[in-house]
Order: C-alpha cells, then structure tokens, then sequence
C-alpha cells in the first residue's frame, strides 16, 4: 500500500502534497544494530571528510563546487558533494535499504537509483552566508536529464532541525507550477532571489519548514521551489540530500555533464531499490 500522502495510481511525477515529510529514522535506525549507530558514525566521518581525510583513499566528485576542506569550524554554508565516495559510513546511510524502500513507495516505482548526493553543514551565527536561495533542484539538471524524467531528492537530517536551525523551506504546491526557470540554489540574497521569482496567477507563496529531528527524512520533488534561511540554534545544521531518479527517467543522449559520467558504475551510483540489472 502507498503511504497516505501518495494518490493510489500511476504516479508519474506525482502530484503530491507538498511538503512531503517522512518522518522516519529508519534509514538510522535499521541499517545496523550497533551503536552509536550509522548516523552518529557519518557524523563523525563526515568531520574527517570535511578535514580532507577519505576512508576509501577517493576523493568526493565534483570538486569545482564543494567547500575546500578545513579543520576549523566554518564560516559560511559548508558543501560537499558526493561524500558517499569518500567514505563507507555515510554511504551505508545513504543507500540504507529502508530509505530506498521507502521512496519507492511514495513514488510508486519499481526502481530507485541514487545520482549524486551533498553534504551541507549550514553554520549557526552567519547570517546570510548560510543561506541557500530559492530553486526548484530541476533547473540545474535540465541539461542531464530528458525533460519528464522522474528525478527526485530526500534530505536525510543528521541534526535536529528545528524551526530556527534554518530548515528548508518549501513553497506549499510549487511542483505544481511546472520547471519556471528561475530561482538560485547560490543565491543567498533570499529577498532579491525571491524578486525573480514569479508566482503563477492564482497561485501563492506559502513557506512551509521542513523541521524534523534528527534521522528522518523530507523528499521533494525536482519542481517544488524551496531555499533555507540563517541557522540560529546555536548548534550547526546538518543534513546529506540524496539525488535520486526511477526507472521513469532517461538521461539526455548528447550531455557531457559531470553527473551522467559515473551512472553505470555501483560504487558511485548505486541502485538501491530494485534490479541492478536493471541500470
Ligand atoms: O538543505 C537545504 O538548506 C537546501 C537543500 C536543497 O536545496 C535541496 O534539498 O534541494
């Protein structure tokens, strides 16, 4: 059975309210019995590959927009993408059979395979400089992917993220808008970000957080505007976002991109719903 927030059927790019919140920790709390357990071990890995220190002897991909490592606590929005290559904890959280089990429910898939993921440490105490300003995830792959592929994201929560963490804020129906090109992930100006942004007529601009604690996890479609704001906790944001796609997605024949060079290969991109044969 689909969850409850799933409209029974086909679900291609499903229409679903939004934001879509899973509260789950089972990503955490089934990938292994032991403690302190795979989360509380990403979290301490991922202060090493933060250091520049990579378990596997692999470097994360796609340097040319991460942070450059550092021991010191940051300063400013901290991004690393593809962490899972560097390091075998934060990959067994990331490809944890109960995150790909249930992504597939709510999209009703028979296939999920993991593309990318990015590692965010969003800093208490720096104002705009943690800021990430309103998107929708699909303007940045309109180049890698064919335009109806079913391509999604989940953002696992590796601190409590409370409503003055900065959580992600999500504009309530905005998948439903269609890709509006425009919009920036970079931009950290929110109120001159949000000015390019039009809203539909007869649409609106509701902001909703996506709070939650530590272990679960929030999946959004590649349409649904969203951004996030200042941390002032007291205590860093940390979350992994997880790239994702179904067997409903078909990369675009002719992209040199970055993200379509590993997709045949199980250690960067893993299947972790569903047939591997299947890639
Ligand atoms: O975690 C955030 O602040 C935003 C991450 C993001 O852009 C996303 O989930 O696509």
């Amino acid at each position: 059975m689909p969850p409850p927030e799933v409209a029974a059927g086909p679900a291609r790019n499903v229409d679903i309210p939004q934001p879509i919140r899973r509260y789950t920790k089972a990503p955490v709390n089934t990938a292994g019995a032991e403690l302190p357990g795979p989360l509380e071990r990403a979290r301490l890995r991922l202060k090493a590959v933060m250091a520049g220190t990579y378990e596997t002897g692999i470097e994360p991909g796609y340097k040319q927009r991460s942070t450059p490592p550092t021991r010191d606590e940051p300063s400013e929005l901290f991004r690393i993408y593809q962490p899972h290559m560097a390091d075998r904890t934060v990959k067994e959280l990331v490809t944890a059979a109960s995150l790909g089990q249930t992504a597939a429910r709510l999209w009703n898939v028979q296939w999920i395979q993991l593309w990318g993921t990015l590692f965010l440490n969003k800093p208490c105490g720096v104002a705009q400089k943690g800021n990430i300003g309103w998107h929708q995830d699909q303007h940045y792959f309109t180049t890698i992917w064919e335009p109806k592929s079913e391509v999604f994201f989940a953002s696992i929560a590796l601190s409590d993220i409370g409503p003055d963490s900065g959580p992600v804020m999500m504009i309530r129906g905005s998948h439903r808008w269609g890709y509006r090109g425009e919009g920036d992930f970079y931009g950290q100006a929110m109120e001159t970000v949000r000015k390019g942004v039009h809203v539909p007529e007869g649409e609106q601009w509701e902001e909703v957080a996506t709070t939650m604690p530590s272990g679960a996890v929030s999946f959004h479609h590649k349409n649904t505007f969203h951004g996030s704001l200042a941390n002032h906790s007291g205590v860093p944001r940390l979350s992994i976002l997880i790239f994702l796609r179904t067997e409903h997605s078909q990369p675009l024949p002719d992209s040199d991109s970055y993200w379509l060079q590993n997709i045949d290969d199980p250690e960067i991109c893993p299947v972790i719903y569903g047939d591997d044969g299947q890639r």
